[in-house]
């Protein structure tokens, strides 16, 4: 699928013109508040950054991002057809004036849109040039306007991440290619998105396994390939420590999609390959409900997985057609998705440096500018409603609590025995042959699930 932005050869000019003023978006004021039922065409029924829920206004709870690679560089092409998007302040060509004047009209974007948060891939926000020192200097020229027009705007960087998938270097792996000059070459453009990160005050830094993985094992040392993933990530932990970056490291998990097996498949395989090579203490994951699909999970299951080894970082907020077996990559407005990621959110005390990433796009045929506007305010809605549900489903408690009885036989004092390891199955034998058949009890599923409905 055509996500990525591909690196062209089109007119280049060597310097960042400075950005033109002219407004992007003339017609669109910043998205208003209105009541649910309006009839208004673009307004926030539901979302209200600084109406508190649990005590701490929304905008913390859900901490929006937009995704630059998709609001700013997807065309919509598919792979049967040709870009559909119109972009009138995007003059088609890879020159570092036409770069930044895509980063001012994103500001632009995420101020109308009220998102306080952006993520970026290093060749998305800059062009690559023809040598790797001129690709670091173009990203260089590019994020000192991003620094720049961001702090005018008052956004923050959630994370950023370099695009080790696009480029043809890169087809057979980065961190697992066969070649050591592709290793180095991935490690050198890793080490620049980093400081950058850093440079625009990232709260985090994404590695996703674009080709980390493989398409047959025929050509493949499956064993050395992990192992020099592994130390790739420990270099870019000294790295990190060594220039002072605060930032979080998450790793995203995605089973396939391009290879056939990425190393990364899912959130239990990240924390196996984290806890393998000792780097769970520097790694948390950041979970995309899509990924979770194409993985066979929910995205609760993936949630809960990363929750429960205090390792879910951050959320790439989007959802998949169920049927389809791709990464849609669709803007996510299923209310009873978007509540049960807030429950799993809300119970691990919300987020620290990740948030809501919208790792989503508009449909091929959605191409108009203000269709942006209607995607990212529809699921700010969708999210604003599941954090809404979230919290009244906490505050009747009757979920929480049936949890709590259907465990209540381990408090006793054998439940603790077994539970510190002080029991032994000699004594657990001897109480199952004293004591008489053990009794079932209901599971009570639809009865909590109605539960939830009614908070929908
Ligand atoms: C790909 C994907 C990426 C990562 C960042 O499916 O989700 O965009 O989020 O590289
Ligand atoms: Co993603």
């Amino acid at each position: 699928m055509a996500k990525k932005s591909t690196p062209s050869k089109a007119k280049r000019t060597k310097t960042a013109a400075a950005p033109r003023t002219k407004a992007a978006f003339p017609d669109i004021a910043a998205v208003p508040f209105v009541e649910r039922g309006s009839r208004a065409e673009l307004g926030f029924r539901h979302y209200r950054p600084d109406e508190k829920v649990e005590g701490k206004p929304m905008r913390e709870h859900l901490r929006f991002a937009s995704a630059y690679w998709h609001t700013m560089r997807n065309g919509l092409a598919d792979p049967f057809g040709a870009p559909t998007a119109l972009m009138p302040w995007d003059d088609g060509t890879d020159s570092l004036a036409n770069a930044a004047r895509r980063i001012e009209v994103f500001a632009e974007f995420l101020t109308k849109c009220r998102i306080d948060h952006w993520c970026f891939h290093d060749r998305d926000i800059a062009p690559e040039g023809a040598t790797l020192a001129e690709s670091h200097r173009n990203l260089d020229a590019i994020v000192k306007v991003a620094k720049d027009v961001m702090k005018g705007a008052k956004k923050r960087l959630l994370w950023g991440t370099a695009c080790l998938f696009a480029h043809p270097r890169y087809a057979s792996g980065a961190a697992t290619s066969p070649s050591l000059a592709v290793y180095a070459y991935a490690a050198a453009q890793v080490k620049k998105a980093i400081e950058v990160t850093h440079e625009l005050g990232g709260e985090g830094y994404v590695f996703w396994g674009g080709r980390e993985g493989y398409t047959s094992l025929l050509n493949t040392d499956m064993k050395r390939e992990r192992e020099q993933l592994a130390r790739f990530l420990h270099m870019a932990v000294d790295h990190k420590k060594k220039i002072g970056f605060k930032g979080r490291f998450y790793i995203e998990p995605k089973p396939r999609e391009p290879s056939v097996h990425q190393y990364d498949s899912d959130a239990a395989a990240c924390l196996a390959f984290l806890r393998e090579f000792d780097l769970l203490g520097e790694l948390s994951l950041n979970i995309e409900t899509n990924h979770a699909t194409l993985a066979g999970h929910t995205m609760e299951h993936e949630l809960t997985v990363a929750r429960d080894a205090q390792a879910l970082g951050s959320i790439d907020a989007n959802m998949g057609t169920d049927n389809c077996g791709w990464d849609t990559d669709e803007f996510p407005i299923d209310v009873h998705l978007t509540t049960k990621i807030m429950l799993i959110v809300l119970s691990m005390g919300g987020f620290t440096s990740g948030g809501l990433n919208f790792d989503a796009k508009r449909r091929r045929e959605s191409f108009e500018p203000k269709d942006l506007f209607h995607a990212h305010v529809a699921g700010m809605d969708a999210f604003a409603r599941g954090l809404k549900a979230a919290a009244a489903i906490r505050a009747d408690g009757r979920i929480a609590e049936f949890v709590r009885q259907r465990y209540r036989s381990w408090n006793t004092d054998l439940g603790l025995r077994v539970r510190s390891g002080a029991s032994s199955f000699e004594e657990l034998a001897n109480v199952a042959l004293g004591a008489k058949e053990p009794s079932l009890e209901s599971g009570r599923q639809e009865w909590l699930e109605a539960i939830v409905q009614e908070y929908l």
